[in-house]
């Protein structure tokens, strides 16, 4: 509401999308929570584009995202990291002007151990003339074009945090009302961070340039000093503490797979949005993530993401090699 005040002409369409959006993030906090006791536990037996087994709680988390924005006439069309293809909005349904990619439920291997998962949105202008069916290059814009992102975290309470470029916030959800409640304002990330996040069990696949940088966030170079690791397996979950309290998250490339498994439009973009309004920075290791341009809607990307000065510190490091 504050937003849409410092914008007379804003139809209220943005605002009433967030609430779509607030409202899936209910529904699947409500699953989530009740995830030992339903029979929603377990894998299923499909795997999505990217080669990963899909759990029967991300494909509840991807029809609940679709089915709460596909009728509201506020959207051209959607991607999902579940789904292969744009998806489209019904036939009888009035093409918006929004764009909306998401993953529905990340961090999936961690359902079934009770440990942290989230959902990442980002919300894009379309491109494509007005009236007329989205199309895939709607979807494949560079991430300085978001006009929204953000992730809902369900952790020890959920938390929506989310950006519109005029800062970040966090909202927490009150389960006895059913509502997110503003818990914490305009989000700052610290310069520097104490925490390193990577799966270091990757190390032997590593280039010697990624070893050298993890090497360093672990022991310390000349005036960095070495950080404690913490790595949960869930990118919303390692990117919200790092967020919080400060510390650098890497997902590299490697020599088998020099593009990574994270997501470019779906995870990297948006949190890499949200990190620089918090005033940290992402990178691939080379370019700003914010000004790649898509070529593919399920691209992957290596990332470093966080504190300033790490993420700074890592590029530079690489860009020696
Ligand atoms: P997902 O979208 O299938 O859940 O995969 C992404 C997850 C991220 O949450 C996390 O950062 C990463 O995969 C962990 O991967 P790994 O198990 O290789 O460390
Ligand atoms: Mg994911």
């Amino acid at each position: 509401m504050e937003q849409e005040r410092l914008h007379p002409e804003a139809t209220g369409d943005l605002s009433n999308l967030l609430y779509d959006i607030c409202l899936a993030a209910k529904i699947i906090a409500r699953n989530v929570r009740r995830a030992g006791l339903t029979d929603i536990l377990g894998g299923t037996t499909t795997v999505n584009v990217s080669g990963d087994l899909q759990q029967k709680l991300d494909l509840v988390a991807n029809e609940t995202v679709r089915n709460s924005l596909q009728h509201t006439g506020r959207i051209c069309v959607m991607a999902s990291e579940e789904d292969e293809a744009p998806i489209p909005v019904p036939a009888n349904v009035p093409a918006g002007k929004y764009v909306v990619l998401y993953d529905p439920l990340d961090g999936s291997s961690n359902i079934d151990v009770n440990v942290s998962i989230g959902t990442i949105f980002s919300i894009y202008r379309r491109v494509s003339p007005e009236g007329t069916p989205g199309k895939l290059a709607d979807c494949l814009q560079e991430g300085l074009r978001q006009v929204v992102a953000g992730y809902i975290l369900y952790g020890s309470s959920t938390m929506l945090v989310y950006t519109t470029g005029n800062g970040v916030h966090g909202f927490t959800l009150d389960p006895t009302i059913g509502e997110f409640l503003l818990s914490h304002a305009h989000i700052r990330t610290p310069e520097v961070g104490k925490y390193y996040s990577v799966n270091e069990s990757n190390w032997n696949k590593w280039t010697p340039a990624t070893q050298r940088v993890v090497g360093a966030f672990k022991n310390g170079d000349g005036a960095m000093k070495g950080k404690t690791a913490r790595y949960i397996g869930s990118l919303v979950a390692d990117f919200h503490r790092n967020l919080i309290s400060g510390g650098v998250f890497l997902y590299p490339g490697d020599r088998k797979v020099p593009q990574g498994k994270l997501r470019l439009l779906y995870e990297a973009a948006p949190l890499a949005f949200i990190v620089e309004q918090a005033g940290g920075a992402a990178t691939d290791g080379s370019r700003r993530i914010l000004e790649i341009a898509p070529q593919e809607l399920h691209q992957h990307t290596p990332l470093v993401i966080g504190s300033r000065s790490d993420v700074e510190f890592a590029t530079a490091r690489m860009a020696a090699e």
